[in-house]
């Protein structure tokens, strides 16, 4: 019976809300956009040719992955006809942008709606009530995505993505109802002031809209996670002023990364009759944190190491127009992985991951894109605080964020270089920043992250913030992997002799890895998936083993697109530990089985599924090459086409085997127990088995592709997994080059192999930015037939004339070459010669200089008859 009576007191509670509280919708569909500037927006004589779009929605989705320079920054316009559904009587109507990049003004029947809203990441909120009629309603949205002076971000390492590129909600309030339409879009604000185990205070100001007349309270009503009511408080409200509620519950279930507990806090306008006028909810997290320079961060007084990534908010293909569906999938991801930490960089980002982080328990930092640079001007600086403001409000309820981050390296356009003005204002940006963190939010520690020397900082005067976080890529752009562990000892060392009391985080460490480029040879910068992973590896060791790291983020959870990028993939930053599309590096599985407590054995390898090799022996039926598992269990095995190689321990989640592989499909097979339980896991892997001896009769040579001038794999994505050798030294009997060097990256700091260059006409630019420079000769002691033999050349960011011969077998095939006279620069030039070998001397290519130097990017040979 008892039961019974809750079921229809909920029942009724249910009905009641539906009818009475605050309508909401998405409204992304069917919007008429045009990509240009419209002179009169109002003008019905406008001939405009509308393209039909859903959001979220961006107009750089193509052109910032082209071969040309640039994408497009300027005006875009969204246009619909609506009809706005009738809820209530005098009903207030309300436009929420999630985001638009980064100028958005709004007209409604050709009235223009407040100033433009400034800023691409932050989510506002327009009242229309005034603008609309009944019937028909014109909308009309300008986004503008170019550069000004006046909104940061004003660089950066990633696009500029214009367009509405979140969801648009209409909401529908009645006239008395919590704020909509204010700075931040929010009109709740919860705050635990004291929380322990035994007892939790919360403290919550409402911001509400009421008429003159009438009796209204505001009330809160805790929810626990199963719904059921903890604490009920009711408010009178008054006029004009904010409504504040306290209240405290008893053992409150604690958040935590471990448990992350949330209730939810539902506030209501009431009239005097109970009736039930607007309704919002909010999540609570009840925990205290705090972040000790020497100790670390501890949670609800538990000691708790914070490693995760970074995150964009950014797709192959869709730009920023990303769906929930995708936020929610990298947040999957990522729990999957084990983290506990996650930098929302360099911007605020969907609600969906703010969700995310509270149901998940990922401590959280958010941050305001003012990153390399400031907006050197009165109007900038006032912007960069609002946009600050906005983050703060619209965000404040997620319990996840511990941190607020005014900027991420700002001074990567040097203040010292950009004049005496230019530091000064500068210089207040971040301490108003840091000021404007305390006074909206001081529940929480204000952060900045850095790059250069912390002395630079201090220097400067900018080291204002609680925390400090530093961006650092040893054994990336600089220095090697061997010593990565003594930099982060002195560098962090170096910035507690600044300030003993400014908690340290490793805000960026990575490296990049194209999951095209494959090598057991890696070397930093050759964007190989095994460079990736020992850098990686070499990283969590020193930053599990200092406390003083308080927290630590890889740069990135997933590639991202930077128009302007030059790397193995061009317009990619390939530092993500998944790909653009989101498939799994290596690397990340390291992070898996390292930091996710759940048992896991894994072959990360895997997808690496079609691999060639010479054979160990002369007419050798097998290549024997590393393979590296990992897993958190005590140790695994490993069994190959059936035969074990017996059992490793792990070490420091890692174990390598050296593995046979014959020619043809081979069948990986791992496992461990652990607590009675048997782990396996398993990969097929084609393999191409080249003779030792190109004349082998046991193993005739028939195919064979070379990056020459890389020490990598290279593996075609869009050709059916085309796999390219890595380049070796002639050897009697065998293949490979005579004379030259390999091409490196000009600059000194890095000395890396192969150049940045984005080259023309091809997708497999790691190819042709791989180079043998001053080579004489390749050679393939193959025995006598009909090759086909291609030559792949590219002349790369060369400034001298460069004119070379080639001859095969001493007959002329190609003679005077200049690339960059008959095919420009930049640009991959492929070609493909029939040789026949008539004798027993197998092939010579030679590479006469004329003037110059010579150079040759790949070689492919195939026996045809
Ligand atoms: C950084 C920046 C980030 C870049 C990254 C990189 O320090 O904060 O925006 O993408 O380096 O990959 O170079
Ligand atoms: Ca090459």
């Amino acid at each position: 019976m008892k039961k019974i009576v809750v079921f229809l007191l909920i029942a009724h509670f249910g009905t009641m809300c539906a009818q009475h509280v605050r309508h909401v919708e998405t409204i992304n569909d069917n919007w008429n956009f045009y990509k240009g500037s419209i002179e009169n927006p109002i003008s019905k004589k406008r001939s405009v040719k509308w393209e039909k779009v859903t959001l979220p929605h961006s107009w750089n989705t193509q052109d910032i992955l082209d071969d040309e320079d640039g994408y497009y920054r300027g005006d875009g316009w969204y246009q619909k006809t609506m009809v706005f559904p009738k809820i209530y009587e005098n009903q207030q109507i309300f436009l929420l942008f999630e985001a638009a990049n980064q100028v958005t003004t709004l007209y409604v029947n050709g009235k223009e709606i407040d100033e433009a809203h400034i800023g691409g990441y932050t989510s506002f909120t327009r009242d229309i009530t005034s603008a609309v009629k009944e019937g028909n309603n014109t909308i009309m949205i300008k986004v503008n995505n170019a550069h000004n002076d006046e909104i940061v971000p004003q660089a950066a390492d990633f696009s500029f993505y214009g367009g509405i590129y979140r969801d648009l909600q209409l909401i529908i309030t009645k006239p008395v109802h919590f704020e909509v339409a204010n700075l931040g879009a929010n009109a709740i604000f919860i705050k635990t002031p004291k929380v322990s185990e035994s007892l939790a205070e919360v403290s919550i100001q409402a911001k509400l809209k009421r008429p003159l007349k009438g009796r209204f309270y505001v009330q809160h009503t805790l929810l626990d996670a199963k719904r059921s009511s903890v604490k009920t408080i009711k408010t009178k409200t008054t006029f004009k002023e904010d409504v504040f509620s306290k209240f405290q519950i008893k053992s409150p279930n604690l958040w935590s990364p471990e448990n992350p507990y949330l209730y939810t806090l539902v506030s209501e306008v009431v009239d005097k009759n109970g009736l039930v006028l607007d309704r919002v909810e909010n999540p609570v997290g009840f925990r205290w944190f705090h972040f000790d320079a020497k100790k670390g961060f501890s949670i609800n007084g538990k000691q708790t190491k914070l490693i995760g990534t970074n995150r964009h908010q950014d797709f192959y293909g869709k730009a920023n127009a990303v769906s929930d569906e995708i936020h929610r999938n990298d947040m999957k991801l990522l729990k999957e992985m084990g983290i506990n930490f996650l930098r929302i960089a360099h911007y605020p980002q969907d609600p969906a991951i703010l969700e995310m982080c509270n149901k998940y328990g990922f401590v959280a930092t958010l941050e305001i894109p003012f990153v390399d640079k400031a907006a050197a001007n009165e109007k900038g600086k006032q912007n960069t605080v609002t946009m600050l403001k906005e983050a703060i409000r619209f965000h404040y309820n997620n319990p996840a964020i511990v941190a607020w981050n005014l900027g991420n390296e700002t001074t990567m356009k040097a203040p010292d270089k950009l004049g005496e003005k230019y530091t000064k204002h500068f210089v207040e940006t971040h301490k108003i920043l840091s000021e404007t963190i305390k006074k909206e939010d001081a529940t929480r520690y204000s952060y900045t992250v850095f790059f250069r020397e912390p002395a630079y900082q201090d220097k400067l005067g900018i080291r204002f913030t609680d925390i400090v976080g530093y961006n650092k890529y040893y054994g990336w752009y600089v220095q090697e992997l061997g010593d990565i562990d003594k930099n982060l000892r002195s560098l962090v060392e170096r910035s507690l002799a600044l300030d003993s009391d400014k908690p340290f985080i490793l805000s960026e460490y990575g490296g990049g890895a194209d999951p095209r480029i494959r090598s057991y040879n890696p070397t930093r910068f050759d964007f190989s998936v095994e460079y990736q992973f020992l850098l990686h590896k070499t990283y969590l060791k020193t930053i599990l083993d200092m406390p003083q790291i308080v927290g630590a983020n890889v740069w990135n959870f997933a590639d991202f697109q930077v128009e302007h990028r030059k790397d193995a993939v061009p317009h990619i930053n390939s530092k993500g530990l998944v790909s653009s599309t989101r498939k799994k590096k290596d690397a990340y599985y390291l992070y898996q089985a390292i930091l996710n407590k759940t048992p896991f054995i894994t072959i990360p390898s895997k997808a690496w599924e079609k691999r060639a090799g010479v054979a160990d022996e002369i007419n050798g039926k097998v290549a024997t090459q590393p393979i590296t598992l990992v897993g958190n269990t005590k140790d695994v095995e490993f069994i190959i086409n059936g035969v074990s190689l017996g059992k490793k321990d792990f070490d420091f989640a890692t174990a390598v085997y050296n593995v046979p592989f014959k020619n043809g499909i081979n069948l990986i097979e791992i496992l461990s127990t652990q607590e009675g339980k048997i782990l396996k896991d398993f990969a097929t892997i084609d393999f191409t088995l080249q003779p030792k001896n190109l004349k082998s009769k046991t193993n005739p040579f028939n195919e064979i592709a070379i990056n020459v001038g890389s020490t990598c794999y290279f593996i075609e994505e869009h050709n059916v997994s085309y796999l390219w050798m890595p380049d070796q030294e002639y050897k009697k009997g065998s293949f490979g080059y005579v004379g030259g060097e390999l091409l490196r990256h000009p600059s000194k700091r890095r000395n890396t192999i192969g150049t940045d260059v984005s080259v023309k006409g091809t997708e497999n630019d790691p190819i042709y930015q791989t180079q043998r420079v001053g080579i004489k000769q390749y050679k393939f002691d193959v025995s006598k037939g009909t090759y086909e033999l291609t030559l792949l050349l590219a002349e790369l960011k060369t400034r001298d004339s460069n004119y070379m011969n080639i001859t095969v077998n001493e007959k002329r095939v190609w003679s005077n070459i200049n690339l960059k006279k008959e095919y420009g620069a930049d640009r991959a030039v492929t070609k493909r010669f029939l040789i026949s070998v008539d004798d027993e001397n197998g092939i010579t290519i030679d590479f006469e200089v004329l003037e110059g130097s010579t150079r040759l990017s790949g070689v492919k040979l195939r026996k045809v008859y």
